[in-house]
Parts: C-alpha cells; sequence; structure tokens
C-alpha cells in the first residue's frame, strides 16, 4: 500500500523543518555543501542523496523508540533491522522510507537503556523525564507539519543543569546528549557513491574532507567496513554549541556532525550498468560494529581531540 500524498505532503514538511535546525546549529553543514560546489562536485546541495537521518532518545516510560517511532511509521516508514549495542547500553531500529519514495532519507533511530545505568544516573535522568506522564506523540496531530515541526524542536523537560549534565556525561556520554539535545537532529548523511567518479568512494571523499581540513571521527579509524564490505562510512566530529543550562549557566558541549556513506552494489547485481542502478541493487541497512564508533562522533573522546 502506498501512502496518501498528503502524508508525503506533511513528511517534507517536517523534514525541512529538521534540515533546516540542524544547517544552523551545524555549520560543517554548510561548510562541506560550499567545499563540494567550489570543488565542482556538485552545482547545488539538491543534487546531494541524503542516505540517512539519524535521532536519539531516552529509553523510559513514555518516550523512547516506541513513542518517537510513531511520527515516522505514521508517515509511511518501516520498522526494518534492530541494533544492540551492549557497553553503550543503546538499542536501535532503522526505518526505510515510505513504499514510492525511496530517494527519502532511511531513519536511525536509537535508545538509551536508562535502566542499566547506575542508581544515581537514573535518579537524575527521572528528575527530568517523569514530567512527562503520557506519550507525546498520541496528544500530537501528525497531520499537521507545523506541529510535528514545534514539537521535535521543544523542550521536552525543565532545562538541565550544568551539574546534572557533567554527572551523566561521566557515566554515558550519550544521556547526556540527549538530556540537551533532544530530538534535534543528530545527523544526515552525503551518500557518496552517488557523486561524480573521483569521489564516489569513501576513500576518496575522505581524502576531499581532510584537504578541506574538516574534523573526522577517529575512533576505530576513520572509514568504517561492515563485514562484507558493502557499508563503509565516516563522520565529523560533532561541531561546539554554546549551551545554555537552567540558572543561566552555560557550557560549550557536542551538538550534531555530518556522515558520509558508502554502499557498494551487491555482488549479484555486479554485471548491471551504472545508469541502472538504484538502491535496491546496494547494500541496504546499517552495521551495529561502524554504528558503535559512529555514535563516538559527538564524546568528548572525539570533540576533545
Ligand atoms: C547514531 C550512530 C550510528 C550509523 O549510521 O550507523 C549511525 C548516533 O550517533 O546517534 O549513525
Ligand atoms: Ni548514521
Amino acid at each position: 500500500m502506498t501512502t496518501s500524498s498528503n502524508k508525503i505532503d506533511t513528511l517534507h514538511a517536517v523534514l525541512d523543518g529538521l534540515m533546516r535546525r540542524y544547517r544552523e546549529r551545524v555549520p560543517d553543514v554548510s561548510g562541506i555543501i560550499d567545499a563540494m560546489i567550489d570543488e565542482e562536485i556538485i552545482d547545488s546541495a539538491d543534487e546531494i542523496e541524503n542516505d540517512h537521518i539519524a535521532f536519539r532518545t531516552m529509553g523510559v516510560p513514555n518516550l523512547g523508540i516506541a513513542s518517537f517511532e510513531k511520527i515516522f511509521t505514521h508517515y509511511g516508514y518501516q520498522k526494518r533491522d534492530a541494533y544492540n549495542f551492549t557497553e553503550k547500553k543503546l538499542s536501535a531500529y532503522w526505518y526505510a522510507p515510505p513504499v514510492g519514495t525511496e530517494n527519502l532519507p532511511r531513519i536511525f533511530v536509537s535508545e538509551l537503556r536508562v535502566h542499566e545505568l547506575s542508581e544515581q544516573a537514573q535518579q537524575i535522568i527521572h528528575k527530568y523525564t517523569d514530567r512527562v506522564t503520557s506519550d507525546p506523540v498520541d496528544a500530537l496531530d501528525l497531520d499537521d507539519a507545523v506541529a510535528v515541526d514545534a514539537f521535535l524542536h521543544q523542550p521536552l523537560w525543565e532545562m538541565p543543569t550544568v551539574e546534572d549534565y557533567q554527572t551523566l556525561l561521566a557515566e554515558s556520554e550519550y544521556a547526556a546528549w540527549v538530556i540537551y539535545n533532544r530530538y534535534y537532529l543528530n545527523h544526515f548523511t552525503i551518500s557518496v557513491h552517488n557523486l561524480e567518479p573521483g569521489y564516489n568512494t569513501i576513500d576518496e571523499f575522505v581524502e576531499f574532507l581532510k584537504s578541506r581540513e574538516f574534523k573526522l571521527n577517529s575512533a576505530g579509524g576513520v572509514i568504517k567496513i561492515s563485514p562484507d564490505g558493502g557499508l563503509r562510512q565516516a563522520s565529523t566530529v560533532a561541531q561546539m554549541i554554546d549551551a545554555e543550562f537552567a540558572n543561566g549557566q552555560t557550557l560549550r558541549i557536542a551538538g550534531s556532525y555530518v556522515e558520509f556513506a558508502d554502499r557498494r552494489v551487491l555482488p549479484e547485481f555486479a554485471g548491471l550498468p551504472a545508469s541502472q542502478i538504484g538502491r535496491q541493487h546496494r547494500r541496504e541497512g546499517f552495521e551495529a560494529g561502524n554504528a558503535d564508533k559512529i555514535f563516538e562522533s559527538t564524546f568528548t573522546t572525539q570533540t576533545g581531540r
């Protein structure tokens, strides 16, 4: 079944709103697009295919993936594979775009398993999230793009204190990121395999990014490669934002980053002419081993380098 065109229009408006806030918060987005135009890789930003976008959530009652995913499944996104990150205490799923809109981004949504944290960290998180006593997505009119856009960018809980942020940071960098950044877009992803020859492999694109002095996440090596070789990813280190906390205190903390994905053509389609290759012919989904290191794009081990 295809999703109604009204829903697709609403989805486009919601995605546009997310990208607009994201571009404002992450100067590397315009920096990379401008460098690509300057290098004559593209003529305009519209030529970039957005491979996927990602969100982070708190796994507590009324929030987390179970709540957040309802927004995008409403527009026809389909839930696919699950991923587990034992050390980081995270769970995640990816969602395929609505049938008939195959050029829209996939969505990757992760969730912190809050109950696995220390008593102290759980108490801090619940101090904020316990004010959410019913699922806020249930109260949203998902056909109203303005309302959904406002929801994704509004505070879900009280402004955190610097002290609480720092206590969480010491135990879970992900927890600290979500308590401040909430549902702001965590990253968008440039599909490098659809760029012109010379820039259409992750190795070539990373060389270009390095030549332009973008700071890249080095956790586990700059280029993360799935065991099957089909999914190759890299990302920038998150940009710092001057964050305002409770009681007027401020702190420079990690905001969002940019990712790059190279999805190789599957072996069974190796003979297809380049002009006929579409998404369905390339490596799909995600890879836990790659993702585990990409999460660290916002961690102090990377931002402090
Ligand atoms: C998501 C990290 C994983 C990918 O493409 O595997 C990821 C995050 O940092 O929230 O983006
Ligand atoms: Ni990603």
